[in-house]
């Protein structure tokens, strides 16, 4: 039995205007990477287009063509261009710009190495200004308990232009000097198991490679992908993703697979939210997947605000848990009070129904912080 829970209702989008918006976006994103190869301008984008045209699609061997001599340039701009924000109840508004490897900025601000601290990045076009997805979660957060919030922005160094340049060089870059700041924050006094790292899309896995390098290690912390890239993620080494062996427990929700989201499984616990692949109900005109794979922050910010109002069954499949074939089966709620304990492929058939409004959250309007 499932509760009722309305949308928030307080987006109020014109949804036809974001939606040519956005497939204005893709378009001259499209023509303006196949411009630059034509005209041979790029060699960097040509050989990596060469090869996933020869075949040769998976991020690894995506990364090893062209890591070498582009690691020194990326780590230098991720260093200068990544944004760390920070929120507390003290201020829930007016977040304070901490950096990694620069102690007194977080000794200057209202950081508590005693509470839990959630991280929350975004994915490919997107950033965490005013009412976008991680901006709306840093708020249900801070009105559920008293944490430290820490927006990680890396949308000054998102290649728009050509996604597969994010995935091979921009991300390792980004999760190096993020990698940084989590470890600042440990030796800060911050518990590893008290960190829990948010991310959607691009920045589920960007989270991944964060917790392989800070949380992994001690087998703490938790990591909750929201419906984790799929393009050139899907079938990779577990090493370039979002994976269970990234923090001690690794949660995914999926609302998109097959389309922008992943459909593999990539955590611990692998929660398909109304099938979790192709379009969500309530998107009457999924352009390119994008209403379906951001109503993923709806889903999560619905399941913080209302804490034991959704849940989740292992299931082997959407039509068996509709057949009502799993009941007795082993649940979870999502949220914050998931079981961390869960294991497997998990189904949920929910009341929340996607509506365009979920696109703003990926596309907010640019007014700064
Ligand atoms: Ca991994």
């Amino acid at each position: 039995m499932y509760v009722t829970v309305n949308p928030r209702s307080d987006r109020t989008l014109n949804g036809f205007a974001m939606l040519f918006k956005l497939g204005l976006i893709f378009c001259v994103a499209a023509s303006a990477g196949c411009l630059q190869l034509a005209a041979g301008q790029n060699t960097l984008v040509s050989g990596l287009l060469r090869n996933v045209a020869s075949g040769v699609n998976t991020v690894g061997n995506v990364i090893d063509s062209v890591k070498t001599s582009l690691k020194e340039t990326e780590d230098n701009a991720a260093r200068s261009l990544v944004e760390f924000t920070l929120f507390t109840r003290a201020n829930i508004s007016d977040g304070v710009r901490i950096y990694a490897n620069n102690l007194t900025s977080i000794r200057s601000s209202n950081f508590d190495s005693s509470k839990k601290t959630k991280f929350c990045t975004h994915g490919y076009l997107c950033n965490t200004k005013p009412r976008s997805g991680c901006d709306n979660i840093k708020n249900a957060l801070l009105k559920s308990g008293d944490y430290n919030v820490i927006l990680v922005d890396w949308s000054a160094l998102d290649s728009k232009l050509l996604y597969a340049i994010n995935v091979a060089v921009r991300l390792p870059a980004i999760s190096s000097v993020y990698a940084d700041l989590v470890q600042d924050l440990l030796d800060e006094g911050a518990d590893a198991d008290d960190m829990h790292l948010i991310g959607h899309s691009l920045g589920a896995h960007l989270s991944g490679l964060v917790g392989e390098q800070t949380l992994a290690p001690h087998n703490k912390g938790v990591i909750t992908g929201l419906d984790p890239a799929g393009p050139l993620y899907e079938g990779s080494d577990s090493s370039h993703r979002l994976s269970p062996d990234d923090a001690r427990f690794v949660e995914a929700i999926h609302t998109n697979g097959g389309i922008l989201g992943i459909v593999e499984a990539v955590g611990d616990l692998d929660v398909y939210y109304n099938g979790g692949v192709g379009t969500q109900p309530g998107c009457p005109f999924d352009v390119a997947g994008i209403c379906s794979h951001c109503f993923v922050f709806d889903a999560y910010i619905n399941a913080i605000e209302n804490p034991n109002a959704f849940i989740a069954t292992q299931c082997p499949s959407m039509a068996q848990l509709r057949q009502k074939a799993c009941a007795g089966n082993a649940t979870t709620f999502l949220g914050l009070e998931v079981n961390q304990e869960s294991k497997g492929v998990y189904y949920i058939d929910s009341s929340l129904k996607a509506d365009l409004s979920a696109v703003r959250q990926c596309v907010p309007k640019t007014e700064g912080r």
